[in-house]
């Protein structure tokens, strides 16, 4: 499924803004238009949007409804209705007609809608959506409460997950349009770079409906030197393979996120029919040995997990949430995150394509419990919904150089014999769609665990000092909670011999409160404890990453452990810095590989001086001790001294 693009051929039109709601107390015919119970901003969840109790936890029918007509211009062509995301079900009538629905909440769908429309006059835009969980939904939910969800059981809503289940239309919503006789349907691009720095990039794609003669022409184009610098024709019917060589490839990375657009234009004979532009990057992710290799070279993942959750607005897509939050990354100096634990949206996945983040994209499966699964249809059921979670995932993402690796769930009973079929045969599912990045997902098992050989990498989630270990205890602080986390990273790598990344690890913390000597819930106890540990998962040479848990603060479901939701965040909820994330900056500006290859080119070297955010991998950060690392981390004289240096004409000194 293409990304809703405007182009010579293509119209797109958002149907965002105020709609109107109504719960469905009773089945009836909503579908035909409702009386409405309240506005309803869309995107947006729609649970912390009111004042009562009744529509925040509403789970059944949800509807939506809103009128549009179409211009006269757009007559004609096909008309196709996009949702970015609706949680969890969703049901599309227009005009009284059933025109489509998808099941998930955090991936897109469309429905086509050409021969529904009433291009005379309004149409009536409704969709139910429903938040009720199972089983056999990814994510799981409404187990009962039952005692197996541990530290879950008996959450206000039943959910076996530690975020709060928002609902709605979450994401954008739109009407597009593509030709109505061929179009272009999906593209996909791969690239390979060979050794002397050529690139092939393959342009493969699919064109719908039918169309005599068709070719495709594409042309590269790099957007660091927009001109037109390769191209490839093809004769086709409706699957399409483009061959193009890029020489002297500008590859994407955290340092510099080089983009190329494929230009893609459909022919019928010699009439231009479709157009797309599909942007991509060029570069290597793999794993080797006890190294996570970006275009060959080691990177150390520095991040977090997050969430999509802000408040009012809740999941619902942000484009002003989204700047803040890359921006805060950046001063933070993280280079990555996991999209802990769902897919989020396509436009902050493109703004990490452009902003050089890397990222490591989970599907929506968190807590998968197979003591709730031990009837194989029941199973089996689940597993057809995981795997399409994840088809439909690597689909929407393929393209984007800003995802590393697939990250196919978090934290399931992993050590239950039934996982271990399970997890593998999924590790070959996402293998066979995907050969180009690693797979991985993250565990909480450590002695126990029995999946994790299935994949690339391991990633484990541990709380030392938190839920175990609690207080700084006698004698060297965090003696236990050390002690802790280094077993269970050596057990993990002694069982698998798989590289790890430490996916989750931290400390609730209540911005505000302080303690001296520090105690659990105070930034004090939060910063040390995350500081304290970093410092044991770096003497581990196996450990590709850490990301702290969380970025920021978050709603959850109701339960004593949660002080208005997960506090574990290094900023608040509202995005300002608690005490621990001037330390991680501070940590993060250096970066924990050293470089290898040196940077040449004046440009980078400014760059990386004048601009402490830019710095990335780059191993050319002033080090506590040197004579230049101040109390503002060394940057002020270092960049004063550059700058006369860069003004005088003299070329600046090699990189240590
Ligand atoms: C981990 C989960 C995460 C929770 C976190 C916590 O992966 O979703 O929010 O623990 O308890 O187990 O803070």
């Amino acid at each position: 499924m293409l990304y809703p693009q405007l182009t010579p051929t293509r119209c797109v039109v958002s149907l965002n803004g105020m709609w109107e709601l109504a719960r469905e107390h009773e089945p009836g015919n909503h579908h035909k238009g409702f009386k409405a119970e309240k506005h309803v901003a869309v995107p947006a969840s729609y649970n912390d949007l009111y004042a009562e109790e009744g529509f925040r936890m509403w789970k059944d029918g949800m509807w939506y409804q809103r009128t549009f007509a179409v211009p006269k211009t757009l007559q004609g062509e096909r008309l196709v209705l996009r949702f970015g995301a609706v949680a969890y079900r969703a049901r599309v009538f227009v005009n009284g007609r059933e025109v489509g629905g998808h099941e998930g909440g955090h991936l897109p769908f469309e429905c086509e809608v050409t021969d529904v429309v009433d291009c005379t006059g309004l149409n009536v835009l409704c969709v139910r959506c429903e938040n009720r969980l199972s089983a056999t939904t990814v994510p799981m939910g409404e187990l009962r409460n039952a005692g197996e969800n541990g530290q879950f059981a008996g959450q206000y809503p039943d959910v076996p997950f530690d975020f709060f289940p928002y609902a709605g239309i979450q994401r954008d919503v739109c009407l597009y349009t593509t030709p109505r006789a061929a179009w272009l349907e999906s593209v996909r691009v791969t690239t390979a770079v060979s050794a002397d720095g050529v690139a092939t990039v393959t342009v493969a794609g699919r064109v719908g409906g039918v169309g005599e003669n068709l070719s495709v022409i594409v042309g590269c184009m790099s957007r660091q030197t927009p001109k037109v610098i390769a191209g490839g024709h093809e004769s086709i019917s409706d699957n399409f393979t483009v061959d193009i060589r890029i020489p002297d490839a500008e590859l994407w990375d955290v340092f510099r996120p080089n983009l190329y657009d494929a230009d893609i234009t459909l022919l019928s004979g010699e009439d231009v029919v479709d157009t797309y532009k599909q942007r991509f990057g060029i570069r290597t992710i793999r794993v080797t040995g006890n190294r996570l290799l970006l275009n060959g070279r080691p990177v150390y993942l520095q991040g977090f997990g997050r969430h999509e959750d802000f408040p009012i607005i809740g999941r619902g897509l942000c484009h002003a949430a989204n700047v803040r939050d890359h921006e805060l990354l950046k001063w933070v100096n993280a280079n990555s995150y996991r999209t802990t634990h769902y897919p989020y949206s396509e436009e902050l996945v493109r703004l990490a394509d452009e902003q050089g983040i890397l990222l490591i994209a989970e599907a929506p499966a968190v807590s998968v419990n197979f003591d709730h699964l031990q009837d194989e249809n029941v199973r089996r059921e689940l597993y057809d919904r995981h795997s399409t979670a994840l088809t439909e995932l690597i689909d929407r993402d393929f393209n984007a150089p800003s995802v590393i690796a697939w990250s196919v769930a978090n934290e399931a009973t992993t050590n239950r014999p039934a996982a271990r079929d399970y997890f593998a045969t999924l590790a070959g599912h996402v293998r066979r769609l995907d050969a180009t990045r690693p797979v991985t997902m993250v565990t909480c098992k450590v002695e126990d665990d029995l999946v994790m050989d299935a994949f690339d990498m391991v990633g484990v989630n541990f709380y030392p000092g938190w839920y175990h270990e609690p207080g700084l205890g006698l004698g060297e602080p965090f003696a236990s909670a050390k002690a802790s986390m280094r077993h269970a990273l050596e057990t993990l790598h002694q069982k698998f011999n798989k590289p790890i990344l430490v996916a989750e690890f931290g400390a609730d913390c209540l911005a505000g409160l302080h303690s001296l000597p520090a105690e659990q819930w105070s930034e004090e106890y939060q910063a040390d404890l995350i500081m304290t540990l970093i410092d044991v998962i770096r003497e581990c040479d196996f450990v590709i990453g850490e990301h702290v848990w969380n970025f920021a603060d978050f709603r959850t479901a109701q339960n004593f452990p949660r002080a208005g939701g997960n506090r574990k965040g290094a900023f608040t909820r509202d995005r300002q810095p608690k005490m621990v994330a001037h330390f991680l900056r501070r940590r993060w500006a250096v970066p924990r590989y050293p470089v290898t290859e040196p940077v040449t080119d004046l440009e980078s070297m400014m760059r990386v001086f004048l601009d402490p955010a830019a710095r990335g991998n780059r191993h050319l950060a002033p080090q506590p001790g040197d004579p230049d690392f101040g109390d503002d981390g060394g940057l002020g004289a270092l960049q004063a001294r550059w700058r006369a240096q860069l003004n005088a004409g003299a070329p600046p000194p090699p990189p240590r």
